[in-house]
């Protein structure tokens, strides 16, 4: 039994305005099937977040448009398992059904996609699949009875509240699996241990925000082949542990921090006898390369054209600093521009670094620090810097809050 582990697709993700349909479904999905279809695998795992957003029209365009990958890999005898992640929303992937045509009794596919949208276990060609789709503090208290929850408790005891419902929750659907039998758990959401950050910049900067999964709740029998596939966080990793643990990371390269970002999918290989799964970590060919440049002269933007490749030049996003005296600046921007299509038109994606001083004494508006590509960070490090001691830690406190509540889920 062959998986290949992916996760965090965010389908109908833009970039700063730029859709990246293109890179997700004209590249990424469309390798991901050559893989899957190349290795011969029985199933194809998407761990939480296939799409980005909910209940709108370019979802419902994102979602007839994967119907083509899907049904190849459903023709090819490929079984499809969506994991509801944060951003994914049941009705959604029902849609994504009737897309394929699997309401239809005679679909004629010899593989199925399977919908796991909430915590069981569901056996597809005999492994035993335990998931848990992403759950809000809500869902899980519905779980349990209130009094198991204090009611005065601060959000991060909450937090750590939830995190042990969880981890009750995982444990017991643990104990429900056929322990001689190989097993697969998969997870939408934070284990303790995971590192966020690529570089010094962090992914997602609400993750604090988040309750986690104790990673002695997920699986660890090293004598049956067993193996913890993970959504949630878009940097692919592996976690300790006694059986393979891993996050797949996001399909491609999101934003600026990312530009260095090996974006991969795992291919899982539970062997019919013997203890252990065989695993390897499969980088995508065509990630999106992010620009973080400065250039001084029009020679500059040349070489760095001719270094990149005219390929690599069309679907670059990122951003271009020209550091040049402002009457050269017109003419570099509009070959910048030329160079770089897909940076026409965003905001400070081509600029000129004298300029910041002026601008700096504007008021900034709600409108520009939403485009900072990291507004969190921008504002954390001023509190650290020019804020009193005694101040700090409750400006950094009351700003997590706030943060959350603007990114609830990203
Ligand atoms: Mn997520």
């Amino acid at each position: 039994m062959k998986v290949l582990h992916t996760a965090d697709w965010h389908i109908g993700i833009q970039w700063h305005g730029v859709d990246r349909s293109e890179d997700l479904l004209g590249r990424a999905v469309p390798d991901i099937v050559d893989i899957a279809v190349k290795e011969q695998v029985n199933l194809v795992l998407v761990a939480g977040d296939v799409f980005e957003r909910q209940t709108n029209e370019s979802i419902q365009k994102a979602a007839q448009t994967l119907k083509e990958p899907f049904r190849e890999l459903l023709n090819a005898g490929v079984h499809i398992a969506l994991l509801l992640g944060n951003h994914d929303s049941a009705p959604l992937f029902q849609f994504l059904r009737g897309a394929v045509g699997l309401l239809d009794d005679h679909s004629g596919y010899r593989g199925q996609l399977h919908v796991l949208n909430s915590a069981f276990i569901t056996n597809i060609l005999g492994l035993q699949i335990i998931h848990l789709p992403y759950m809000r503090a809500e869902q899980l208290s519905k779980i349990v009875s209130a009094e198991f929850l204090d009611a005065s408790s601060t959000i991060e005891s909450t937090h750590r509240q939830m995190g042990g419902i969880l981890d009750h929750l995982t444990k017991a659907r643990r104990r429900q699996i056929e322990h001689d039998k190989p097993a697969m758990l998969t997870y939408h959401g934070i284990v303790r241990g995971a590192t966020v950050g690529v570089n010094d910049q962090s992914h997602e900067f609400t993750y604090h925000q988040d309750f986690m999964l104790s990673p002695d709740a997920l699986l660890f029998n090293d004598q049956i082949p067993q193996y913890n596939a993970l959504g949630h966080i878009h940097k692919c990793q592996e976690l300790a542990g006694s059986v393979p643990t891993w996050y797949a990371g996001s399909i491609d390269r999101l934003n600026r921090g990312e530009r260095e970002y090996e974006p991969s999918v795992m291919l899982v290989n539970f062997p019919g006898s013997g203890r252990h799964v065989e695993y390897e970590r499969l980088r995508l060919p065509r990630p999106t390369p992010f620009l973080d440049e400065t250039i001084h002269t029009e020679a500059e933007l040349r070489k760095l054209s001719e270094n990149l490749g005219h390929e690599a030049c069309r679907r670059a996003l990122g951003q271009i600093t020209v550091d040049c005296e402002q009457a050269d600046f017109f003419q570099i921007e509009q070959l910048t521009y030329e160079t770089f299509p897909r940076l026409q038109g965003i905001r400070h994606a081509v600029w000129r670094t004298r300029t910041v001083s002026s601008e700096r004494n504007e008021t900034p508006n709600i409108i520009d620090l939403k485009e900072l590509r990291n507004p969190g960070q921008t504002i954390r490090s001023y509190i650290t810097k020019h804020e009193k001691a005694g101040e700090v830690e409750g400006l950094l406190n009351a700003l997590a809050i706030v943060e959350g509540e603007l990114n609830h889920d990203y």
